[in-house]
């Protein structure tokens, strides 16, 4: 048995585990998601509190898997990618995993063993995912009873965009209201219903090295001191509306556009911060130029960008095999993966890995 979170909102973790943790231990499975109307900007930074709200699709390709097994040595130890995790990238989950003993009441410090199927911190959302799999097997590890919607909140004190990675499919994430405790118990994600868009995500990696600037620098910058921050937090909230209403309808080219527009006034934003930031290359323009010369040609393909000069196009199942080869022969392109809608965060057991 395996627990899909989405599924059953109610329904308490611990009553879902049942055979799935050995002892106190667990493992995860988490895709990433990469988001139709961004999330850049916190209100609370200690809570991870979003300025807008956003809404995402979760992927069907680079999962991390992730296991927790609690141990009696003092301090957490974390592998990354095969690899003991130092510095930032340790005191991150270490920090993630003293909120986890907090509310579990317990102190048994943990061994953090995770890896990433996709490239990490090249802004393909590995932190999404990974935090998304570290959240549901910590909790599931510490004991901790708690349902989805709590399991996104704690996802989120890990990293923003994971609390929409505990969700399958098209997840929105409430901005919630207030600062600090109340504005940590309304800031949640949620699925809705998207299923039958079913699009397809071409995902073209031009540069699979991580970024020089983190999201995380590169948002509070952009909050801190760009001009375009604020009309453009005024104009995701309304992208954020037209967009739950386009899904509804099913309606991909309003979806796409949406889409585009949202993401690409993300990083005017970023470009106006003091100093700027720039993450889209030659390459990624190149690829922007395509996904145009394919709607000149009548094919409804639109472009998303995030953290990274990476580059996703949202079109339509029947036309992904164009826009794929489109994008492979008209750009400098070190990879190309096609994905879809995928699952939500889910236990594993160990030998089904
Ligand atoms: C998003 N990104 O909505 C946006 C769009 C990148 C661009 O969420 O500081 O790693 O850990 O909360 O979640 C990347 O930021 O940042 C991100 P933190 P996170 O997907």
């Amino acid at each position: 048995m395996t627990f899909t979170a989405g599924a059953e909102l109610a329904d308490p973790l611990a009553d879902r585990f049942g055979d799935n943790v050995i002892g106190d231990a667990a493992v995860a499975v988490a895709h990433p998601n990469i988001a139709l109307v961004k999330y850049w900007g916190k209100r609370d930074e200690t809570y991870f509190l979003p300025v807008t709200g956003s809404l995402s699709m979760t992927l069907d390709i680079y999962p991390t898997t992730t296991a927790v097994r609690l141990h009696a040595e003092p301090g957490d130890t974390v592998v990354l990618n095969d690899r003991p995790a130092v510095g930032d990238a340790h005191a991150r989950v270490a920090r993630f995993l003293d909120l986890v003993r907090a509310r579990a009441g317990r102190d048994e410090h943990a061994v953090v063993v995770s890896s990433n199927a996709g490239p990490t911190g090249a802004g393909l959302a590995s932190s999404a995912s990974g935090f998304a799999a570290l959240a549901v097997a910590a909790a599931a590890a510490y004991g901790l009873d708690v349902d989805a919607r709590a399991l996104s909140r704690l996802a989120r004190r890990g990293s923003g965009s994971a609390c929409r990675s505990i969700f399958g499919g098209f997840a929105v994430w409430h901005a919630g209201e207030g600062d600090g405790a109340a504005g940590d118990a309304s800031s949640y994600a949620e699925p809705i219903d998207g299923d039958a868009l079913d699009p397809a995500l071409i995902v073209a990696v031009v540069d699979d090295g991580a970024k020089a600037v983190s999201s995380r620098e590169a948002m509070r910058r952009t909050c801190d001191t760009s001009p375009f921050y604020q009309p453009w937090a005024a104009a995701s909230r309304l992208d954020l509306d037209e967009m739950r209403k386009a899904i509804a309808r099913r309606d991909l080219p309003a979806v796409g556009e949406i889409a585009e527009r949202n993401a690409l006034g993300m990083h005017a934003t970023m470009l106006l911060a003091r100093p700027s930031v720039r993450y889209l290359s030659p390459r990624s323009v190149a690829l922007l130029d395509r996904v145009l010369a394919l709607r000149a040609d009548g094919i409804a393909a639109y472009a998303t960008m995030d953290a990274g000069p990476n580059v996703k196009v949202l079109c339509a199942r029947a036309d992904e095999q164009r826009v794929t080869t489109a994008l492979r022969d008209g750009g400098d392109v070190a990879d190309i993966q096609v994905a879809h809608l995928g699952p939500g965060a889910t236990l594993v057991r160990d030998d089904e890995r």
